[in-house]
């Protein structure tokens, strides 16, 4: 079994499988722990570089995390129509292929660059550090990372971003904190998408809370709908004190 993935092919090379790490499992369960700490080690090390390199431009980064289609890409859609007049807004995109997440932001007018991870599963600090110097996000402004939808391995992954939000939308099951307890434990803000959807089916939303509440009490829970724009104004309550957080610390 793969450390990193999960994926069932215990001798695979990471490089074949596509994700760009420079590691071969083995198949005892204490050497591919071993191999799996020295690639998160070195993935730590360039996530710690991104940090700089964006606290230096006081740049706040959010990593985005969740299934596919939970709704990433329209609530980044509506955040950026609704900030864009107080807020300079940038979008790395995670996806396998296609350019479309990409195209969607690009209409709202706001700076993108697309990330296609072929046969890899999760970003890692590395693509974003080329990305970052492509896509040259503006200072002062705020780079929302849109990870590839995946509620297992992003988690694993240290981008050098400054917050990781979860997300998870009504039609997924509330149990899935408690399935997937790494993406919602290193999670600092939990969101509940497509809440106007709620009505039509049997989503405990006070069990998915207490649920994601087990696995990480710190975390915040919104819930929200980017369809009908219901209560997205906490969640840009967040925003800005997530933004206010980040310049206290990068002029502290
Ligand atoms: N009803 C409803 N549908 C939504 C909402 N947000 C996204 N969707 C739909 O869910 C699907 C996947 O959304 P998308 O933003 O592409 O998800 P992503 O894969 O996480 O980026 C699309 O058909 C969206 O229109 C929402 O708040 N309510
Ligand atoms: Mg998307």
């Amino acid at each position: 079994m793969c450390a990193i993935c999960g994926c069932s092919n215990a001798e695979h090379d990471h490089r074949e499988h596509g994700h760009g790490h420079p590691h071969i499992h083995a198949r005892e369960n204490g050497t591919t722990i071993a191999l799996e700490r020295d690639v998160l080690a070195k993935n730590d090390k360039v996530a710690e570089r991104n940090r700089g390199w964006l606290a230096g431009r006081d740049i706040l980064a959010l990593n985005l995390m969740s299934s596919p289609g939970s709704g990433k890409t329209t609530l980044l859609e509506r955040t950026i129509r609704e900030l864009q007049a107080g807020l300079t807004i940038s979008v790395l995109g995670g996806d396998q292929e296609t350019p479309n997440d990409a195209e969607r932001i690009a209409a709202t007018g706001c700076k993108t660059l697309q990330i296609n991870t072929g046969k890899g599963c999760h970003l890692d600090a590395q693509m974003i550090a080329g990305a970052l110097r492509e896509l040259d996000p503006e200072p002062r402004s705020v780079l929302m990372i849109e990870n590839v939808g995946n509620l297992v391995c992003p988690a694993l992954f240290d981008l050098g971003e400054d917050a990781k939000v979860g997300m998870l939308s009504g039609t997924e099951g509330e149990d899935k904190p408690l399935k997937y307890p790494h993406m919602f434990r290193a999670a600092d803000l939990v969101l509940l998408t497509k809440c106007d959807l709620l009505p039509h089916l049997d989503f405990d939303v006070d069990r998915c809370v207490a649920y994601a509440r087990r696995i990480n009490p710190c975390a915040e829970v919104l819930r929200l709908s980017a369809r009908t724009g219901d209560a997205v104004d906490a969640r840009y309550g967040w925003l800005r004190n997530a933004r206010d957080r980040q310049r206290e610390t990068a002029f502290a």
